[in-house]
């Protein structure tokens, strides 16, 4: 007789406790667009788990990868309206609405992920961008330099004459540059373009080949290490606020090293990736010539030019912003 009074006593026990738990911590909702093996969601399960174990318990995160919550175009507004209490965005899908931070987005040749996410941290670490002022910055990263993956060869710039390309951003005026037909949507939309036939490849980094299996059709890469695309992860503002003190400064503390260990991370996968895609695939690789490289440079200086005019209407000085941009990958990739 006293044998089950016990167990139910300390299953009483148990539940009262865990729902103490669950009351004394926050739960809140991390939303992202592309599939979960992908880099932006690696990096959200990274900074779930150390959220988790630096505020013990007392905050913890679900995450809905693969547009389960919030899709690549609706993600912002999803998160300043608290459908998502934090949202992962690509700058670039977002023309005009991020004039400082697209500055990450220019053709300066970064060659290392983790400089130019370090690099993006410290501008708006300085700056403070009033577009970001709706939101909270819990940590920003970039994608790879960019290169061409493509179901045909692209051995030379006359390839790409009329070849429709996906790309967003920046990288769609050089591909018009060049004669190509760039094709502007998220990454989450390209699986299905590249089957269709409306696209003949990307333009992305190499992390794709693997992460999306675009290997498969893609079988030509070609170096042109186009921009970056820059990513922020944001938090809905009154969910921010509503944060204990000690909480809020795990978060600030994790941002900056975040940036960093997802640098890092997209580098190293940037070679397991095109090595993978070669192993399984046979993909080749393509490089163009010096004077190509130099064309490419050309292309990209009216996109400075562009960034400063919507700088300018937008109230920002972008001279000491691309001055500071420039210095911190020097020092960054140096
Ligand atoms: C990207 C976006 C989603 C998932 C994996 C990715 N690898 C590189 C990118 C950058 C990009 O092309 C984009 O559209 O943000």
């Amino acid at each position: 007789m006293r044998k089950p009074m016990t167990v139910l006593a300390a299953s009483l026990a148990l539940l009262c406790l865990m729902a103490a738990t669950a009351l004394a911590g926050t739960m809140v909702t991390y939303a992202n667009f592309p599939p979960s093996k992908t880099f932006p969601c690696v990096q959200m399960e990274r900074w779930k788990t150390e959220v988790e174990k630096r505020t013990g318990g007392a905050l913890t995160v679900q995450t809905f990868p693969g547009s389960t919550l919030l899709g690549a175009k609706n993600m912002l507004r999803g998160v300043q309206t608290g459908q998502a209490d934090i949202g992962c965005i690509s700058i670039a899908y977002y023309p005009g609405v991020f004039p400082l931070m697209s500055a990450v987005n220019l053709p300066v040749a970064f060659t290392s992920t983790e400089a130019a996410s370090l690099t993006m941290w410290d501008l708006f670490q300085k700056y403070q961008p009033e577009e970001f002022k709706d939101v909270k910055v819990l940590t920003l990263f970039t994608s790879a330099p960019s290169q061409i993956m493509s179901k045909v060869p692209v051995k030379t710039l006359a390839d790409l004459k009329g070849m429709p390309l996906r790309a967003s951003g920046t990288i769609l005026r050089v591909l018009s540059g060049l004669g190509a037909q760039g094709v502007g949507m998220p990454m989450s939309e390209t699986p299905e373009a590249l089957q269709k036939g409306v696209v003949k490849g990307l333009v992305s980094s190499f992390d794709v080949l693997k992460d999306f299996n675009f290997a498969e059709s893609c079988r030509h890469e070609t170096i042109t290490n186009l921009p970056v695309y820059p990513f922020a992860v944001i938090m809905n503002k009154a969910k921010w606020e509503s944060l204990p003190a000690d909480v809020k400064e795990v978060l600030d503390d994790l941002a900056r090293d975040q940036a960093q260990w997802t640098g890092k991370y997209l580098d190293q996968h940037i070679d397991d990736s095109l090595n993978w895609s070669k192993e399984q695939y046979q993909v080749e690789v393509h490089t163009l010539t010096p004077v190509e490289h130099a064309e490419l440079k050309k292309l990209g200086q009216p996109l400075v030019d562009d960034w400063k005019a919507e700088c300018a209407k937008a109230g920002i000085d972008a001279e000491p912003v691309l001055k500071d941009l420039l210095e911190l990958q020097a020092k960054y990739e140096s």
